[in-house]
């Protein structure tokens, strides 16, 4: 009985806001769209690995990407490269624009995305889903191809 009463509350609320523009930000088709993403397998001993993806805003606003999840790893990062005293270093971004109409890829040796301790074995060939918020476009779930480092040989299995 108190669910019903809840759930009558609920409505009401959602019927007191239609109209407002709350009621059609929702119903906003998704500005971003994702594509060709990948998850680099581990040399053995590793915790640490790589994934790559592109990023598509096909809206009319600017959309920053600000923060990734996954259930392989406790921690996901945007990094980006970066020639510091003629060395390549690595430096985490806190967030990533996409802007409007634009493409962001990320992909070796540019923007990519780190996974940090990953405590589950990686295998070549699964999907994994990376989870993903922005600032203002909503959050996002992408797939990740896991794919080995080193392409096997067809003769390696036969
Ligand atoms: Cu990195």
């Amino acid at each position: 009985m108190r669910l019903v009463v809840f759930a009558l509350v609920v409505a009401v609320i959602q019927l007191t806001f239609a109209g407002t523009g709350q009621a059609s930000e929702q119903l906003r088709p998704k500005a971003l769209s994702f594509s060709d993403g990948y998850l680099r397998t581990m040399p053995p001993g590793q915790k640490v690995t790589a994934a790559f993806i592109s990023v598509t805003n096909m809206s009319d606003e600017d959309c920053r990407l600000t923060s990734l999840s996954s259930p392989l790893a406790n921690r996901v990062e945007f990094h980006q490269h970066q020639h510091v005293d003629g060395m390549m270093k690595m430096r985490p971004m806190k967030s990533v624009l996409v802007a409007a109409g634009n493409r962001v890829v990320f992909k070796p040796g540019a923007f990519h995305i780190m996974f940090f301790n990953v405590g589950h074995p990686l295998m070549a060939g699964h999907k994994t889903a990376l989870t993903l918020a922005t600032d203002q476009c909503g959050d996002y779930s992408a797939e990740l191809e896991i794919r080995g480092l080193v392409k096997t040989k067809i003769t390696d299995h036969h």
